[in-house]
């Protein structure tokens, strides 16, 4: 039996295939798989450290930060800086973007949107919670400081963008534009190795997930396809299976490679819904598009919303493009 390729031999194998191409997005790519082995080891050891819980602080959107989001946040921000290739980020966890000091060629071109542990309310119950990350490169090179204008572009022109899953395994999935492909993580080992290439949804439509809990404030069009998702058509494969953890991650991860909707709209409560556009929808978005499927805001692809704020919510729509349509169908 062969070898599998670790996730760094892939990416080299990959920009191989670019004679322009500096070794600066391989390099960056493997920090954050570095971040999200010392994120791995804390949450398989959270129970015994007392890492898990609140901290007691609160983060920018007034929301309780859990220990191990502080944690994730650290390490993701420390690998990133320490390697020199990336000049900024902005994470979840942070009010303002965050600039490193340039290395003494200033050549740092790439920021990178984080949202370190995504799903933190099921930190304390042992639901997977993920990482999501998205890489630009920065458009201010000829000035001297980053500008927030940096952060605002649109998702269409991300470079690369995936996630990282702590479940049953832990799991990398990313994409540069090339197809969208998944690495599993051996602790034995401690490298993540190709176990799921060249993803795509699967055609047959399978799940929705929703937060159903909130349908008294969805609007017509959300509630009449969740009665579509759940009316009787064996000739369609309907009904459809429902599933929904909280963990974006995890939903989304699944509904991939399962065949599945993923569905956070806006509400009468918050127009905008939850998720946030840059370090949440638009490096899934990219994704899903990657593997043969869509995502939207409901009226707009996702990768073509133009960011006004570093915090910015939006309504979020993803899964295979047959599901995509039908949904369409009661959005207009
Ligand atoms: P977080 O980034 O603060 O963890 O919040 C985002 C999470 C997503 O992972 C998940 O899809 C959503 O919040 C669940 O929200 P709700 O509890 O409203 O269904
Ligand atoms: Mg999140």
């Amino acid at each position: 039996m062969s070898e599998p390729m670790t996730l760094i031999e892939f990416i080299l194998h990959k920009q191989n295939e670019f004679p322009e191409a500096t070794g600066d997005l391989t390099n960056l790519l493997g920090a954050i798989q570095l971040a999200s082995k010392h994120v791995h080891r804390q949450i398989n050891r959270a129970g015994l450290l007392d890492i898990l819980g609140a901290s007691g602080e609160t983060n920018i959107q007034g929301e309780e930060q859990q220990k191990l989001d502080l944690f994730a946040n650290e390490r993701f921000k420390n690998a990133l800086k320490a390697r020199g290739h990336v000049c900024a980020i902005a994470s979840e966890e942070e009010e303002h973007f965050i600039e490193f000091e340039q290395n003494e060629k200033g050549t740092s071109k790439y920021i990178v949107a984080i949202d370190p542990i995504d799903g933190s309310s099921n930190i304390d119950v042992n639901v997977p919670v993920g990482t999501i990350f998205s890489i630009y490169r920065r458009l201010s090179c000829t000035s001297e400081s980053v500008v927030l204008s940096d952060f605002l572009q649109r998702g269409r022109v991300q470079v690369a963008a995936g996630y990282v899953i702590y479940g049953t395994s832990t799991m990398l999935v990313y994409t540069t534009g090339y197809g969208v492909n998944g690495f599993t993580f051996d602790a034995t080992v401690g490298d993540f190795f190709l176990s799921h290439p060249n993803i795509h949804y699967p055609e047959k439509p399978n799940i929705f997930s929703i937060n159903e809990g909130y349908t008294a404030y969805f609007d017509q069009g959300i509630r009449q396809y969740l009665d579509f998702c759940k009316e009787e058509n064996s000739d369609y494969g309907r009904p459809y299976k429902a599933r929904y953890v909280g963990s974006l991650v995890a939903d989304f991860h699944r509904n991939l490679l399962q065949g599945g909707i993923y569905l956070y709209p806006g509400m009468r409560t918050a127009t905008d819904g939850k998720l946030r556009l840059l370090y949440e929808c638009n490096p899934l978005a990219f994704i899903a598009e990657q593997a043969g499927g869509k995502a939207t805001n409901g009226h707009q692809r996702t990768l073509d919303v133009d960011p006004r704020q570093l915090h910015q919510r939006t309504p979020f729509f993803a899964g295979p493009s047959n599901m995509m349509e039908q949904l369409q169908e009661f959005l207009r």
